[in-house]
This record gives C-alpha cells, structure tokens and sequence, in this order.
C-alpha cells in the first residue's frame, strides 16, 4: 500500500469513528437485588415506570419471595402486577426484537392471579403505535427441570420505537419477564461531535495529509 491509500484508509476510519452507530442491549435485571414492589426503577439505561396500583417487583424466583414458588431461572427478573412502560434515558429511538416471559405463581390456571396473554405496545417515534400479543402456556414448576420463561420474538414492525409497555390481559393481570432484548438504539447526540468540528478536524488532517504527500514526493 503506497503512502496516499495509506492516508485515504486512515481518512475513511476517522470518519467512520465518528459517525453515529446503533448498539443492543438485552436488560437483564440482574445487576438489581430482588425488591418488593415499586413503580419506578432505572437499569442498563432504561428507565422504567408502571401507572398500576401494585407497579412491579424483582425476583430471584423459585421459592424466594414467592408461595406457591414462582417461575425460575437462575436469575433476578421483573414481575408485574399488571403493566410495566420502558423508555430510554437518552430519549434515543429503539427496536425491539424480544423478550422472555412467563407466569407468576406455581399453579395458577387462566383466569387466576397470572395474565393469559402478555399484550405489548410500542409507540412509534413518527407518531401511532404498533401491538402484538403473545399467549402464556401455563408450564411452570419454579425450581425445577421445565423451562417457565418462553422466549417471544416481536414482529418486524416493532422498529423506531420511542417507549414499549408489556401489559398482561386475562386474569389478574400478572406475569414475569426477563432479558428484554432492544436493537437499533442509535448512540446518544452528546457523544457525536458537532458536524462542524468534524469537517474542521477532516480538513486539518487533509492539510496535513497534501503536506506529508508533498514531502514525500519532493524527496
Ligand atoms: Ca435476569
Ligand atoms: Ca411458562
């Protein structure tokens, strides 16, 4: 490689650092203890919020904090008591592609304490809201060899999203959820440098770029 694709590469490189990238986070829960209900709590950089009387609580699963046992998974996860919103602190735009849930107590039949379906509604940053419902199968034994948590993948319309909210329908309202999986969420603007700065800066090393080039070729 001569020395002006060499300075070319480097000039493409600079640029693509600063250009804004989209990035996944899978909120997990599990940095957080198990707590009793609340209807505000920050994590991975969402902020989440529940308008429900009972809002929502952390779970370790199993037996602890819960009889009959709740659904288990070796980890920390949220239970609703209803419906649970999650937003971005950046206010950045977001995707969903998918999350895992499951019902509450061991036990429990459509109708009871557990939602039969987990409903969820992103809104849409252009404005409107999409929604897709996912139904629970009632296959729960908390500590045990079966698999509570089903994994649900969200349609491909859940894009561009501003907020999501998981509300459970049927029954009392209430499930469980975990490793909520978000796409696309484009870096935040204050890490971006002003387009102005970039172009002075682009131009500096273009300067210096002829200079070296000139050098090089004089020899
Ligand atoms: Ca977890
Ligand atoms: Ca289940």
């Amino acid at each position: 490689m001569n020395l002006k694709r060499k300075f070319f590469s480097f000039f493409l490189v600079f640029f693509a650092f600063f250009l804004p990238s989209n990035y996944a986070i899978i909120v997990d829960f599990n940095a957080l203890s198990p707590a009793g209900g609340a209807k505000n709590l920050s994590t991975q950089g969402f902020d989440l919020s529940s308008t429900g009387s009972n809002g929502f609580a952390l779970l370790a699963g199993g037996t602890n904090g819960c009889s009959p046992a709740c659904p288990f998974n070796g980890t920390t996860y949220l239970f609703s008591f209803n419906e649970v919103t999650f937003n971005l602190q950046s206010g950045a735009s977001f995707s969903l592609a998918s999350f895992e849930g499951a019902e509450t107590n061991q036990g429990q039949t459509p109708g009871g304490l557990t939602a039969s379906t987990i409903q969820v509604i992103g809104n849409l940053a252009g404005g409107g809201s999409v929604s897709a419902n996912f139904g629970l199968d009632f296959i729960h034994d908390g500590e045990g060899p079966q698999n509570d948590f089903q994994l649900f993948t969200l349609p491909g319309t859940f894009v561009n999203l501003t907020s999501v909210t998981f509300e459970g329908i049927g029954g009392a309202g209430r499930f469980t959820m975990d490793n909520v999986n978000f796409d696309d969420i484009q870096t935040p603007e204050p890490s971006v440098p002003e387009a102005s700065s970039v172009v002075l800066l682009g131009l500096s090393i273009l300067g210096m770029g002829k200079y070296c080039l000139g050098n090089f070729y004089k020899r």
